[in-house]
């Protein structure tokens, strides 16, 4: 069954809350098995810096959806959890970022994966290397590789909140 990594964020509302319901909701897909979560991290925003710092966590799945059907899936849970977004990299209450596909390279208009920026993000990065070290990028780099070789300067701290 393929296996995929999803990014979650969030930094409006309540943050821990808006990361554990859409735990529940992806799990809660039938199609979608939720295998490992990381601890979650309180990050500060890259991008769009007048913002408040999110939380964000990863999770690993098994899911007999397709890349793209994972992807409406995950949107119409961003759309239940009342999403807005008004500028880009700007606050949201949650963000749900399909980060890898088995070692798939996806490349539509809707659909990047994996996900552009991730590899030099650590918000991404450290939570995705600390439950899957050996998940593989498609050209074969594992996500401990890859996290060794970031250099942001943001701050981060995980608050050790295993959802
Ligand atoms: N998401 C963004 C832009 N900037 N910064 C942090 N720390 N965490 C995020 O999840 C994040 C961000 C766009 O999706
Ligand atoms: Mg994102
Ligand atoms: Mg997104």
């Amino acid at each position: 069954m393929p296996r995929a990594y999803i990014g979650l964020g969030s930094n409006m509302g309540n943050p821990v809350l808006n990361l554990e319901t859409a735990l529940k909701r992806i799990d809660g897909i039938e199609g979608i098995r939720i295998t490992a979560t990381s601890s979650v991290y309180e990050t500060e925003p890259v991008g769009y810096e007048e913002q408040a710092w999110f939380h964000n966590c990863v999770a690993e799945i098994d899911t007999l959806f397709s890349p793209e059907e994972l992807l409406c899936k995950l949107q119409e849970i961003e759309n239940e959890l009342g999403r807005v977004r008004l500028i880009r990299w700007g606050p949201r209450t949650i963000d749900l970022d399909i980060l890898l596909y088995d070692r798939a390279v996806i490349n539509t208009e809707r659909l990047i994966i994996p996900h552009p920026r991730m590899a030099e993000r650590a918000f991404v990065m450290v939570p995705l290397a600390e439950i899957a070290p050996d998940a593989e990028f498609p050209d074969g780099r594992t996500a401990a590789q890859v996290t060794e070789l970031i250099n942001d300067n943001k701050k981060f701290t995980c608050i050790h909140r295993k959802l």
